[in-house]
């Protein structure tokens, strides 16, 4: 009887053993993590970063096993960016995407992301360099600005006062391209005849941008054009344009949304303005993203940039090579007018 329960209790010891194994097999068997990629943005209700988000959807969906969340502060700050970015730290979170209020304020809290693991790349509006792995910049600073003081050029006949109207003070991309607006209108003799006289800030939010253009209107009676690098500026200028009676009067240029912008283009507020396309913007970034996620993309976790010349294979979009620095460049803007803007309007 003895020996016949000693039996059975070796049998049970050795089918749990058994089980054991059998569980632990089917564990390493289990279905890969689902990979968290955030997209961090300027500020939530904004139609441009809307797009963006589509891109990163799209992206995701054709990758698989990747959840995106999409967060942004209500009105354009750095501060609200951190207080995201930390909570996205808690979350262990595998990748951030990033579009800086601010290039430098951020980089404590990137710093903070990336020596816990998490890859962290900005895109549209930059983090500077050591706070970030990649930058996805939508095409050439200094293309960008020369063709914005170049379509006002055109409408104005190269003569007469300009005003920018542009978004935060602080944020990098309109920054960067106001530089080269400003160089453009100070050394290029073809634009001798044209004045810059104001650069004003709308934040990004449209009361505040209208009232900005028609701040404008009032202290420069003579203004004959205003350029506005900003989504939510460039259609806040068309209306004040509008209800002002000035079109014909105030020329505006800008980056803009086509479905935005269709209005002010059929009643000549605004004849011609440009942007890329903001849904390929975020699918390319979720596809680099990815790549550094899955250590396609070498990177480091003090947040030394990537290597230039490493390449992403990304989707639709073809490969992305990064460059210097770890900025990596979409493509060219498109410039649109009366005779594509219905076109694009259903698209973006
Ligand atoms: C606004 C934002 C964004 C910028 C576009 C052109 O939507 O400021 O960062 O890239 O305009």
């Amino acid at each position: 009887m003895k020996k016949t329960l000693r039996m059975l209790s070796l049998a049970l010891a050795l089918a749990l053993v058994a089980g054991a194994a059998l569980s632990l097999g089917s564990c390493a068997k289990a279905a890969p993590k689902t990979a968290k990629i955030a997209m961090v943005v300027k500020s939530m209700g904004n139609p441009f970063f809307d797009a963006c988000r589509d891109g990163a959807q799209e992206a995701a969906k054709e990758l698989g096993g990747i959840e995106i969340i999409y967060q942004g502060p209500s009105t354009p700050t750095a501060e609200g960016q951190i207080e995201i970015i930390d909570s996205l730290i808690a979350q262990k979170v595998d990748g951030i995407i990033v579009s800086a209020n601010d290039k430098d304020a951020l980089i404590p809290i990137t710093k903070k992301a990336m020596s816990k693991g998490i890859k962290v790349m900005s895109f549209d509006s930059a983090i500077a360099a050591g706070g970030r792995m990649v930058d996805l910049v939508p095409s050439e600073t200094e293309l960008i600005g020369k063709q914005q003081v170049q379509l006002i050029s055109e409408l104005i006949g190269a003569e007469g006062e300009v005003a920018i109207l542009s978004a935060t003070s602080q944020a990098t991309n309109q920054n960067a391209w106001i530089e080269v607006m400003k160089k453009e209108f100070e050394t290029n003799p073809a634009y001798a005849k044209m004045k810059l006289v104001a650069t004003v800030y709308g934040d990004d939010l449209s009361d505040k941008s209208y009232r900005e253009a028609m701040g404008l209107f009032e202290s420069y009676p003579k203004l004959k054009g205003i350029i506005s690098p900003t989504t939510v500026g460039v259609a806040a200028a068309g209306k004040a344009i509008t209800d002002k009676k000035l079109i014909g009067k105030v020329q505006l240029v800008g980056l803009g949304l086509p479905s935005e912008m269709k209005f002010y283009v059929m009643n000549d507020a605004c004849k011609q303005f440009a942007l890329w396309n903001p849904v390929d913007l975020g699918y390319s970034a979720t596809q680099i993203t990815n790549a550094l996620v899955k250590g396609k993309l070498k990177s480091a976790k003090d947040g030394t940039p990537v290597k230039a010349g490493e390449v992403v294979e990304a989707g639709r979009m073809g490969k992305i090579t990064i460059g210097e620095s770890g900025v990596a460049v979409m493509g060219n803007p498109f410039v649109f007018n009366k005779s594509n803007v219905e076109k694009y309007a259903s698209i973006f």
